[in-house]
This record gives C-alpha cells, sequence and structure tokens, in this order.
C-alpha cells in the first residue's frame, strides 16, 4: 500500500515535470508576412511595430506556450508572398500566418491556407472579396465599400453634386470606384468621369490634367497607403484646389504616418476610414503614446491598428484553444468583439470580416499638427459589399 502510493505519487510527479518541460518548449508560432522594404514599406514597418507592441504589453506566453514571431519580408511581390507562406507552413509549422500588406498578396497566399488549413489574420489589405478566397481568412484591417458607401452618403448633403473619381487601378481601387459611384447615383449625386491609375509609382500629372478640364465639385481618391503624399503634391501644384476642386477619399490618402508631413494642401481634406489617430477615446490614447514611445516619434495610422488588433484576436484565440491551431484556432476568432483603439469592433461569425465604424474626418491642424479629426460616426459598418 505505502509502496504502490509512494510510486504512484512518484508517476505522477514525473508526469508533472514531463508536462511541465514540454509546456515550456512547446511554442504558439506566427508567421507574420510584411512587405519590410519597396514602396509599401511604411505599411510593413507599422504593422510589425504594432504586433511588437502588443507582445510587449501582454506577453510572449499565451495559452501556456511561448509566443514566436517569425516576420519575413515579401517585398510587396506575390510569388514572394505565396513562397514565405509556404515555408512557414511546411517548415515552421506556424499556428497562424498573418500581415499581408496589399491585396494580390492576400490572394497569393489564400490556397495556402485552404490547403493547410492555417488560419490567416489579413491586417492591411481591404479589397472585399477576400475574406471569401479562403475560409481560413479572418480579417482586421476593413473593407473598402465600408469607407467609400459612407463618404458617398455624406457627400451630397455638403454642397457636392458631380464627382470625377480617381483610383489605384486594382481590387480596392475598383471597389472604391464602384461603391462611391453606386452609392452617390442612387443619392441623387453623380459621377462624371471614372479614372484609373497604376498601383505602382503612378504619374497623376496628366489625370489630373483631364479633372481640371472637367471642372466636378470634388475629386474622389483611392490610392493605397504610402502613396497619398505625392498625389496631394501633384494636387497642390496644378492648383486644384485653387480652382474651386475639392479633394476627398477614403481615408488611406490622408494617411496619419505620413499626413503632418503633406503640408497646407491637406489642411480641410474631408475622407471617411475607420481609424485616425486621434480618435479621442481613452484607449486610443494609451496606443498611440505607447506606440509613439516605441518608435521614436512614429504616429501609428491604420495599417498598425489592423496589426494590433490582429494580434489581440490572435491571442485571444490561443487562450481559448491552449495555444491551437487549423479549424479550432479559425473557430476561437470568430465572432470575437472587443474594443480597438478605433472604437468598437468585432469579426463577424459568419463572413469572418471586421464589423466596425466608419467615421468622417476632416484634417485640421490641432497643437500645429495636421490631424484626421472624426466630426460624424456610421456604428457598426458591416461590409456592403457582402450582401448575401
Ligand atoms: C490595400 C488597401 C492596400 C488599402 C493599402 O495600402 C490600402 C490593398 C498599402 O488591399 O492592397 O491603404
Amino acid at each position: 500500500m505505502q509502496k504502490r502510493y509512494f510510486l504512484s505519487a512518484l508517476m505522477v510527479g514525473l508526469l508533472g515535470a514531463y508536462a511541465g518541460t514540454a509546456t515550456a518548449q512547446e511554442k504558439f508560432k506566427i508567421g507574420l508576412i510584411l512587405p519590410m522594404t519597396g514602396p509599401f514599406a511604411s505599411t510593413g514597418k507599422q504593422i510589425e511595430a504594432a504586433a511588437r507592441l502588443y507582445m510587449a504589453q501582454n506577453g510572449d506566453t499565451v495559452g501556456g506556450k511561448k509566443v514566436e514571431l517569425i516576420v519575413k519580408d515579401d517585398t510587396s511581390a506575390p510569388d514572394v508572398t505565396k513562397r514565405i507562406a509556404q515555408e512557414l507552413v511546411v517548415n515552421d509549422k506556424v499556428n497562424v500566418l498573418a500581415g499581408f500588406g496589399l491585396t494580390p498578396l492576400a490572394l497569393a497566399t489564400a490556397p495556402i491556407a485552404t490547403q493547410s488549413k492555417t488560419p490567416m489574420v489579413v491586417m492591411a489589405a481591404a479589397t472585399s472579396s477576400i475574406t471569401q478566397a479562403s475560409p481560413y481568412v479572418v480579417r482586421t484591417s476593413f473593407a473598402l465599400p465600408q469607407a467609400a458607401v459612407a463618404l458617398a452618403d455624406w457627400v451630397p448633403n455638403n454642397g457636392i453634386k458631380k464627382v470625377v473619381t480617381l483610383v489605384s487601378d486594382y481590387g480596392p481601387g475598383i471597389d472604391a470606384e464602384k461603391f462611391f459611384k453606386e452609392r452617390l447615383t442612387f443619392n441623387g449625386g453623380e459621377v462624371i468621369d471614372t479614372l484609373r491609375v497604376p498601383m505602382r509609382n503612378p504619374d497623376f500629372a496628366p489625370f489630373l490634367q483631364k479633372v481640371r478640364d472637367l471642372k466636378p465639385d470634388a475629386l474622389f481618391v483611392f490610392v493605397p497607403s504610402g502613396a497619398g503624399a505625392a498625389l496631394m503634391k501633384q494636387f497642390a501644384e496644378r492648383g486644384m484646389d485653387k480652382a474651386g476642386i475639392k479633394l476627398i477619399g477614403t481615408g488611406d490618402i490622408t494617411d496619419d504616418d505620413i499626413l503632418n508631413s503633406m503640408g497646407d494642401v491637406a489642411n480641410g481634406v474631408v475622407t471617411s476610414h475607420h481609424y485616425s489617430a486621434s480618435h479621442n477615446s481613452p484607449l486610443n490614447k494609451k496606443f498611440v503614446a505607447a506606440f509613439e514611445k516605441a518608435n521614436a516619434g512614429l504616429r501609428p495610422n491604420f495599417m498598425a491598428v489592423g496589426g494590433y488588433d490582429g494580434m489581440r484576436v490572435i491571442y485571444e484565440a490561443a487562450k481559448t484553444t491552449k495555444g491551437g491551431s487549423g479549424e479550432a484556432l479559425l473557430n476561437a476568432m470568430k465572432g470575437q468583439v472587443f474594443e480597438s483603439p478605433r472604437g468598437p469592433m468585432f469579426i463577424d461569425a459568419q463572413t469572418r470580416d471586421v464589423v466596425h465604424n466608419i467615421y468622417i474626418r476632416k484634417v485640421e491642424k490641432v497643437g500645429g499638427q495636421l490631424f484626421n479629426q472624426e466630426f460624424s460616426t456610421i456604428p457598426d459598418v458591416k461590409d456592403p459589399g457582402k450582401s448575401k
């Protein structure tokens, strides 16, 4: 009896010790694929910084496992993103893929997520259809139609009837153009021309000349994060603002990362988006201060928030599943409801897409610095691109 008790106690002790070391060694791996170099490097920099901030604030152990963040640069080339994703799944056996700075990079990776049953958290790319490219996609960035429709509702009540649209010629630009035009037309306004510029290194000059000749009340623009400054500069150089043409767009053009360096031409520009660094909430103030402190004063933009919230979704799902993977981890991401620095948000369990407020904002000088000042809120906006 004594002996048996002793033996079983010993067994339990040994098993406990074994389980203890196993837990300490087991890892929860996050493969974060981002454009860290090239024309979209600011997106990679913002998201990586936000992911590291989240880990610094929430610890590097989750669900009993040590979190390993593996950051890879895809240089914004879809074939590179796809190859890296494959390596991360096969060699590193990551629990989750994350990042995806542009739509083509997310679309190139979606089949790998499906085949390997690996959840894929899209933190940046914003074409509506991305969530339908794989049942393993969960999105924490935004969908272009959310922002485009909100602005098309604001425009006709604010002295703007005739609009020309100018968008980058790929997924999110085409979504922006389509949903803005449909809604504005429905609201009694008019899109008198739709212009598309190349996604990479666009020369806006000939397009802006055309806009000047067409003399609309406003020019609606979508260009991806990082490209807004060049657009603003050429808009000013051509004297468009002085010709009485208002500049409006989704918040991608007044990106917080570079807004302050755009100068007076940006002042007064009205945009619609889900995040502003000046969003007035205690949580956002804390987020912005911590982000700036950790990154030599860099102001977080909407990309940073997509990354920060993406990490939140991953961490909470890892907690629920004790560091799980595959479908269990995916299911634990669906339906999460929480407060983000952007405001309230949730992951729609059906669509796996983000539902959040869209704000109408105006660029204003606050304490000598340019900010997107939110002045109107459309609550709990679902992606209008998914009517089914
Ligand atoms: C996309 C959409 C990229 C919005 C962006 O910046 C952006 C995309 C790089 O889906 O490719 O602001």
